[in-house]
């Protein structure tokens, strides 16, 4: 394992190779434990680089059985090597030389999931970010691009499919039992973009032809009788390849994709070129087993990858300070296929809370950083929400500023300027300075700037001149190694409602650039004057949450309404009626900690029930208008010495108090949402179902008894509703005989079906209260749960840990003790896995005292761990600092 030395690598300290790598020839003679890998490099000395500089070759874990210099034997002199290193000394000056590398290596041993290695019997690659140097010793680096061509020899019959990046060079019988297969990839490509598969997989096949008129061959692989459910994920892909020439103008380079699903994997999903493995949970979808959610995921994650084509392959990143470049504006270019494929404000509202439940407090707590770090020590703990969805919405800013035109104009340029190209974020942000005549440099600071800003505002009308004025406030707050900060470039789109619902438009603005409906918030402090505004109006301010910033802006409950109600801007009714609640949800939380009895805004009540009956907005709207801030959205508005508990009981007692307000209202959700006939995954009845099941949980209050969910469970004819009705049972009804009847019933239909059963896991780990915790520990116990599986790990432990506030936090410690346990049992086998389910207690020091202590407790104990991996360390010091 890399690791232990706690070295920080400075993006200050970049430079190019001294080598430049010209051809990869890479022959694999497959084998579970014994795996031979010879890699032909073909390198020159790059011009003016030292005569002297050794060529030094990144490895990790390896073993080297030959090296070769221009196919002969080297001298041992000249090299040194090393597990983790290869040094070559007495190279030529500048004419080109080959070196041979004969490793060996264990796939079956790799429980890293970091270069190859298996699962159930296939072999599997991973190479992002630095696993290629797991296979061979090589520049594994981004910036070194190379054209390869790949042979794979194994056993015919348990691998009779062998597949790399590239097309399809040709195959044969090779000796006993054996075959070959070798591919071309033409396109140069860094070594994270390599791939490798073989072993004995069914396939569903199709084809695209491009704007071009070229016909791509697709096919997407996955176990044997599992074909079926491949379907949805085929046509999203199709779909994908489609949208991405008409929006972005860009087409797919190669005769063949592929897409090869796992059932080991570390994260979602992966973008090799021309072979995308993915983690199967995104891949494989039916009524029967996948929800409406699994579905937009599917869709979100193949788009993703298969956008990755283009921005990451075609133009990937100078070094890994630069992920940003690629994931933030890969993550921008699905969330626009997810809305131009779903409802628009719909998916805004999806994107909005997922920043803000995940992003927001990763930067408001001890492992903030900038969307583009300067410096890191593990770089696998780099793959963050804050580089991915606040790089999303970084990019999402640059269009707004620029306008839609302005935003394809820069991006065809940086695709004409950058294919081919190892680029960084400065590239980027100079094409569309560049296609549109603006300067960038102060919007720049959102790539460096680290911390969520807080944007004051207050307001003021005065009749009788007609003017309205708007005074805001920016302030960033610290974050770890970043005391002070500039002011940005906040662009906030607005509108200012009038009484009768039209909107005013002011005949002059001043202090500040407003263009169309952006204000541009330049200032630590601006007013801006509007004139010619005949009566007082409501803002709307931050439309569709144009900039990623908490907003500090006390409206009347009236005018929140207001908004609520009539806003043209869907995402602000939803933005409205969450700020509307959140201000009665932390008051209930204060009272509950006072033992004091919670009230509810009537207001609040009446104008949830009133939207969610509002039968001319999308049903899929209503379901999210109905969805109260969750618990740690509480959490993070009240910022400091949290208690879940009282948390969790105020925010109940605000539920309750909904729920029993007009019980015949959800009632008639329930009754009247019901989809009917055949199960079609489509946005809208989707959306029908949503708000079915949103009622169904306000409804279970109110009734008091297990009945009506207990009867949804046994009438569901799809995997929405039956999780739904099951989620409803086990929160609601913990105990109930219906409730253990309704989850035997699910365990035994889908024994077979271990993603299926990662919800049964994943329902009960997030039952609130203290008895979670035993739960969680029984079920690992349970023949479904295998502590080696990714997936399995993330649905019982992972969940707990991040999705289940009281449960976890039991203010006894013993919650963050299991989890202790847990990282220090998972790290030596997967580092990776574990410093991610550490990251959940990101926000320890927002906990109270008697919390917290536990907390610090149990991550020291972490820190003394006896060989910790680089990644957990990394992340474990991070947060106790
Ligand atoms: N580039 C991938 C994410 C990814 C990163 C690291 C991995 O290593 C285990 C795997 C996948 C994406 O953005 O989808
Ligand atoms: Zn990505």
């Amino acid at each position: 394992m890399r690791t232990e030395n706690g070295q920080i690598i400075h993006l200050a300290d970049y430079r190019q190779t001294d080598f430049v790598l010209e051809r990869v020839d890479l022959t694999f003679e497959l084998d579970p434990t014994e795996t031979k890998v010879e890699a032909r490099l073909i390198f020159h000395r790059r011009e003016g680089a030292d005569l002297a500089a050794p060529l030094v070759l990144d490895g990790d874990e390896l073993v080297m059985t030959g090296l070769l210099f221009d196919q002969m034997e080297m001298d041992a002199a000249r090299y040194d090597a090393k597990p983790d290193s290869l040094t070559i000394r007495d190279l030529p000056a500048s004419e080109p030389f080959e070196i041979t590398i004969t490793t060996m290596i264990n796939p079956e041993a790799n429980t890293q999931l970091m270069g190859l290695y298996r699962t159930n019997g296939v072999y599997c690659t991973q190479c992002e970010a630095e696993g290629f140097r797991r296979i061979t010793y090589f520049p594994d680096r981004p910036d070194v691009l190379a054209v390869y061509t790949v042979n794979i020899i194994a056993d015919k019959a348990s691998c009779p499919l062998l597949l790399s990046n590239g097309n399809f060079l040709g195959g044969a019988g090779y000796g006993e039992g054996k075959h070959f297969a070798a591919w071309f990839d033409p396109h140069p490509k860094p070594s994270y973009l390599f791939a490798l598969v073989a072993g004995d997989l069914g396939v569903v096949e199709d084809t695209f032809t491009t704007m071009s008129g070229r016909e791509v061959t697709l096919k997407i692989y996955v176990e044997h009788g599992k074909e079926l459910r491949a379907a949805y994920a085929m046509d999203a892909l199709k779909r994908s390849m489609k949208w991405d020439e008409e929006v972005f103008g860009r087409e797919y380079d190669l005769d063949i994709f592929m897409i090869v699903a796992v059932s080991d994997f570390n994260m979602g999903a992966m973008e090799n070129k021309g072979l995308n493995v993915f983690n199967d949970k995104y891949v494989l979808a039916d009524p029967e087993t996948a929800t409406d959610q699994d579905y937009a995921n599917i869709e979100a994650i193949i788009a993703h990858e298969y956008f990755h084509n283009w921005t990451g392959n075609r133009v990937t990143c100078r070094d890994w300070f630069q992920l940003c470049l690629k994931e933030g504006l890969t993550v921008y270019r699905d969330h626009e296929f997810s809305a131009d494929q779903r409802s628009r404000a719909v998916k805004r509202i999806a994107e909005v809370r997922h920043l803000k439940s995940e992003q927001f407090p990763e930067d408001a707590g001890p492992l903030a950083h900038p969307v583009r770090p300067t410096k890191y020590r593990e770089i696998n703990n780099f793959y963050t929400t804050t580089v991915y969805e606040k790089g999303s919405e970084v990019t999402r800013m640059i269009a707004t500023i620029v306008g839609t035109d302005g935003f394809k104009k820069g991006m065809d340029l940086y695709f004409e300027r950058h294919d081919g190209d190892a680029a960084t974020i400065e590239d980027f942000v100079k094409c569309f300075e560049d296609a549109n005549g603006v300067d960038l440099s102060q919007f720049s600071l959102w790539y460096h700037q680290a911390g969520t800003p807080l944007v004051s505002v207050s307001c003021s009308y005065d009749q009788a001149k007609g003017e309205f004025t708007l005074s805001l406030e920016q302030m960033i707050p610290p974050t770890p190694g970043q005391a002070t900060k500039e002011p940005m470039h906040i662009p906030l789109r607005f509108g200012l409602l009038l009484v009768d619902g039209s909107e005013a438009t002011p005949s002059a603005v001043s202090g500040a650039d407003v263009t169309g409906d952006v204000l541009h918030l330049k200032e630590r402090r601006q007013t801006v004057t509007f004139s010619g505004i005949a009566s007082r109006p409501v803002v709307s301010l931050n439309r569709s949450f144009s900039a990623p910033i908490n907003l500090h802006f006390e409206q009347a409950p009236a005018d929140l309404a207001q908004i609520a109600r009539h806003d043209s801007d869907l995402f602000s009714r939803w933005q409205a009626l969450n700020d509307l609640a959140l201000p009665n949800l932390v008051e209930a939380a204060r009272k509950a900690r006072a033992g004091e009895p919670v009230e509810t805004n009537a207001v609040l009540a009446d104008t949830l029930i009133a939207i969610a009956g509002d039968e001319a907005l999308e049903p899929a709207f209503r379901a999210q208008a109905l969805a109260l801030p969750s618990e740690s959205d509480i959490a993070r508005e009240l910022g400091s010495n949290n208690d879940p508990d009282a948390i969790r009981t105020g925010r109940e007692a605000v539920l309750a108090f909904v729920a029993n307000r007009d019980p015949a209202a959800f009632a008639k959700l329930f009754d009247t949402n019901r989809t009917e006939g055949a199960f079609t995954p489509d946005a809208a009845s989707a959306g029908q179902r949503a708000l079915r099941n949103a009622a169904l949980a306000y409804l279970a209050v109110s009734d008091g008894t297990p009945a009506r969910a207990a009867q949804a469970f046994a009438s569901a004819d799809n995997m929405t509703d039956l999780s739904a009705a099951l989620t409803v049972l086990a929160h609601r009804f913990p105990d109930a005989p219906e409730t253990a009847a309704a989850l035997e019933t699910f365990r035994a239909r889908f024994a077979d079906n271990a993603l299926v059963i990662d919800k049964w896991f994943s329902i009960q780990s997030t039952i609130p209260g203290d008895g979670a915790l035993e739960r969680v520990k029984a079920l690992m116990t349970s023949p479904h749960f295998n502590k080696a599986n990714p997936n399995r790990v993330r649905a019982l432990v992972g969940t707990f840990a991040f999705s289940n506030p009281t449960g976890f936090n039991r203010a006894d410690g013993a919650g963050y003790r299991f989890l202790a346990e847990q990282i220090l049992e998972i790290d030596p086998k997967n580092p990776q896995l574990a410093a991610r389910i550490l990251t959940s207690m990101r926000s320890w020091r927002a906990l109270e005292e008697v919390r917290s202590d536990h907390a610090r407790n149990a991550l020291r104990t972490i820190a003394a761990g006896e060989k910790l991996s680089s990644d957990v360390s990394d992340i474990v010091e991070r947060m106790l600092k």
